[in-house]
């Protein structure tokens, strides 16, 4: 197998869907940029999986209201990457302008980006997606892909057709992983032979050769009826022609799917985010080994305040970002954000909260999303009865969780 180096690929990173279903937490920030597991973005677990596989040259690709996210690279990522050494992680707003200023599909997004890409000279081109959570290492991906002289590698999961229909692409492999058949969000996804619960499942992943993916581009852009999307119009025209294969992202100590979620509905987000406060949760944010790096801002550590016996502030399987006060209060399965304050005889629980929320005294909050600054007025119930919450204009999602959109300004109060 023809050795290369890591210098010689170059990564992009799709990071401008609207993000429509996560909306409120999308009203004034891209999907990537939208917070998770308290300290981070959801970018981060993309570009923490970059750093740690060693792909140091990458473009990220923005159109929907990047400014956070820019923001949130620039202070927080730069820093990993050295000019000097041919390393780079931009931030691309879109360049040609279309319509209202959107890129078409995703394949148009690359496409418009070609000559930043080129400028590299890489032998390969890892495209990857800004919006989901997972640990991956993206070279023994690209080395699959080197291995089998392959023209385009996906990377698939096995998933319940049930789940995945209407939502992933789905496709179909011979013995050797070559992928036969291939259909972008099906009604009803084909299974795997003898496994007829489950299919395989595009992860909307891909290793190109640098030079077939130009020439796929090219021709996808003058191809007339196309979108110009890799899952919906790039993908399918290769299948008989080129060689595609699929790249299983397994587990492989557990011989089974490894941990990936794709956070694109609130109620997928509030599972992702509840993963990881399982007593041993499945994407561990300890291993020292695969760190999830993020933008840390300079707070003092969190602090519980034991007022007496009635009023205990505590905070039980829970994490806990710095510069938050859980003062008498009581917090359990919940995510606290940076200066979250937690007031006396408050009930939290299943909850995420954004930073610089604060509770007030006796609330009772439960499985509720509240976004950043929001601040709740003493002796609130949240999460309990949905109609009423509806009725004061949160969102409540099918499973039944309660969202409560940013304020706008610090301080300010919902009411
Ligand atoms: P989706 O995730 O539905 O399906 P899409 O909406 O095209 O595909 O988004 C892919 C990624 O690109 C997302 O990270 C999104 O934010 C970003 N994106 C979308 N349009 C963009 C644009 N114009 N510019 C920049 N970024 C953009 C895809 C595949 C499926 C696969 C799923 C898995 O098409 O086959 O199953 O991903 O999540
Ligand atoms: P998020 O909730 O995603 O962290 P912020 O609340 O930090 O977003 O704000 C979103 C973006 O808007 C940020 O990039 C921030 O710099 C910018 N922003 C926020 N407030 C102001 C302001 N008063 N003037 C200019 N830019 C602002």
């Amino acid at each position: 197998m023809a050795y290369v180096r890591n210098d010689q690929i170059v990564t992009v990173i799709l990071a401008g869907g609207r993000g429509s279903r996560l909306d409120p937490l999308t009203r004034d920030r891209a999907k990537p940029a939208v917070p998770f597991g308290g300290a981070y973005r959801i970018i981060d677990f993309t570009m923490s999986n970059c750093l740690n596989s060693g792909l140091r040259k990458i473009l990220i690709l923005t159109q929907y209201k990047a400014m956070s996210l820019d923001r949130h690279i620039n202070m927080g990522w730069q820093k990993y990457f050295c000019r000097e050494l041919g390393e780079f992680a931009d931030v691309v707003p879109p360049q040609q302008r279309i319509d209202e200023n959107w890129y078409q599909g995703t394949a148009d997004a690359v496409y418009q980006n070609i000559y930043a890409i080129e400028k590299e000279q890489p032998e390969y081109v890892v495209i990857l997606a800004g919006d989901h959570i997972y640990k991956m290492d993206y070279r023994k991906f690209v080395d699959y892909h080197i291995e089998r002289g392959a023209d385009v590698t996906i990377g698939v999961l096995k998933e319940r057709c049930e789940l995945a229909s209407r939502r992933f692409g789905v496709l179909q492999v011979d013995r050797d992983n070559r992928v036969i058949g291939f259909e972008e969000k099906p009604e009803h996804p084909k299974p795997i032979p003898g496994e007829p619960e489950f299919c395989y499942a595009s992860m909307g992943i891909y290793v190109f050769p640098a030079r077939f993916l130009f020439e796929v581009l090219c021709r996808d852009a003058t191809r007339r009826g196309s979108t110009h999307d890799f899952g919906r119009d790039v993908i399918p025209t290769l299948i008989d022609e080129n060689r595609v294969y699929a790249y299983p992202f397994m587990d492989e100590n557990r011989k089974k799917n490894a941990y990936w979620r794709d956070v694109g509905t609130l109620d997928s987000y509030y599972e992702a985010n509840m993963d990881l406060v399982a007593v041993e949760p499945e994407l561990n944010l300890y291993d020292e080994l695969w760190p999830i790096r993020t933008y840390q801002p300079n707070y003092p550590p969190p602090k519980f305040v034991f007022a007496d016996p009635q009023r205990r502030g505590q905070a039980l399987d829970s994490i806990v970002c710095n510069g938050t006060i859980v003062s008498g209060g009581t917090v359990i399965r919940s995510i606290l954000g940076h200066r979250v304050r937690i007031n006396s005889y408050a009930w939290v629980e299943d909850s995420i909260l954004f930073a610089g929320v604060e509770i007030g005294r006796h609330c009772r909050i439960r499985r509720a999303i509240i976004d950043k600054r929001v601040r709740i007025p003493e002796g609130t119930e949240i999460g309990y009865d949905p109609e009423k919450d509806r009725a004061r204009g949160f969102v409540v999602t099918e499973n039944g969780v309660t969202v409560i959109a940013k304020a706008e300004t610090s301080g300010e109060l919902w009411e």
